[in-house]
């Protein structure tokens, strides 16, 4: 199927202190992902990076959260941007940024589905709010602000109600969660497939199972990669790397069933940090999982 994607870049470094993953998206771009994708004949327009405004110029921290004010700030900005792409029936994929920019995504993606799924392939739950957090850095946050957990201001970025439901989300390659992430996992009975059940199940029925989970009691589904959900070992460009994770291969294959069973309406490729990278493997192996994605196969 083709599709008519806008890409549009997050240079978000709020998120977290260390510097680099505002150069993410050009570093996806550089590895060609724009050209793979106009080469398996999709209609692809690159709206290039919005504007990340870093107000105070040095790191602020209220309540344990930092930069907060600078976030609400750009990710109102990101709502906006997405729902717009939405709205002229586009396929919204990001390229980032850290993994706090999946507040402002997913808040403008939200408005266009009543059950929107998302898929969180990560070795991290980012399911933690400032009472939580071991370090105050909000990209460890995001699934919590979607699911209505957080600063006030945060959840109600592009509209006040919960972004994300729950039963609708699936976290994929788990293996770094923090205490109280692990209770709300408890408690709100989300789906994790950490990479303890990879391990037992194997990628492909673990993306099956996510598949058919997801399809029936969602409208739409969108991805959420952030490459330190794979093996350090392979994408040493990210700034909270995890070893134990899956290999490029078998993410590849992920990509590969999630395109034939054509289910995500958007995506976004997240915490790619050029500066801890090694000759921009991060960024090839982004861009690789994105032709994959849509459409490019091995034979
Ligand atoms: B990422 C962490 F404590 N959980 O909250 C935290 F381990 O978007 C890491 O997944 C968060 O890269 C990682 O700071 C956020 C930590
Ligand atoms: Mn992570
Ligand atoms: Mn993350
Ligand atoms: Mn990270």
């Amino acid at each position: 199927m083709k599709k008519n994607i806008s890409i549009i870049g997050v240079p978000m470094h709020l998120g977290q202190p260390l510097p680099g993953t505002d150069l993410g998206p050009d570093a996806i771009r550089h590895a060609g992902a724009v050209q793979k994708l106009k080469r398996l004949q999709h209609d692809v327009e690159d709206l290039g990076n919005i504007k990340i405004e870093f107000v105070s110029g040095e790191e602020q921290r209220e309540e344990n959260l930092l930069n907060l004010q600078d976030i609400i700030d750009s990710s109102t900005t990101l709502a906006k941007k997405t729902d717009d792409v939405l709205t002229a029936k586009r396929f919204p994929l990001l390229f980032g940024g850290d993994h706090s920019m999946a507040i402002g995504s997913l808040a403008g993606i939200s408005k266009h589905y009543e059950n929107l799924g998302v898929i969180w392939y990560d070795a991290h739950g980012d399911l933690n709010d400032s009472r939580t957090s071991p370090s105050g850095n909000i990209h460890g946050m995001p699934l919590a602000v979607s699911l209505g957990i957080g600063h006030k201001e945060l959840t109600s970025i592009h509209g006040d109600q919960p972004k994300v439901k729950p039963e609708n989300l699936v976290i994929i390659g788990a293996r770094d969660l923090d205490p109280g992430e692990k209770e709300l996992i408890r408690e709100r009975g989300i789906r994790v497939y950490s990479m303890r059940e990879v391990d037992e199940l194997g990628m492909n029925a673990v993306i099956q199972k996510t598949i058919e989970y997801l399809k029936e009691r969602t409208d739409g589904i969108h991805l959420s990669l952030d490459l330190d959900g794979l093996d350090p070992t392979e994408t040493p460009g990210v700034g909270t790397p995890v070893y134990g994770g899956p290999s490029y291969r078998e993410t590849r294959h992920a990509m590969e069933l999630l395109h034939d069973a054509d289910v995500i309406t958007s995506a976004e490729f997240v915490e790619v940090n050029p500066l801890l990278d090694d000759k921009n493997k991060t960024g090839i192996v982004a861009a690789n999982l994105i032709s994959a994605l849509f459409g490019e196969t091995l034979k």
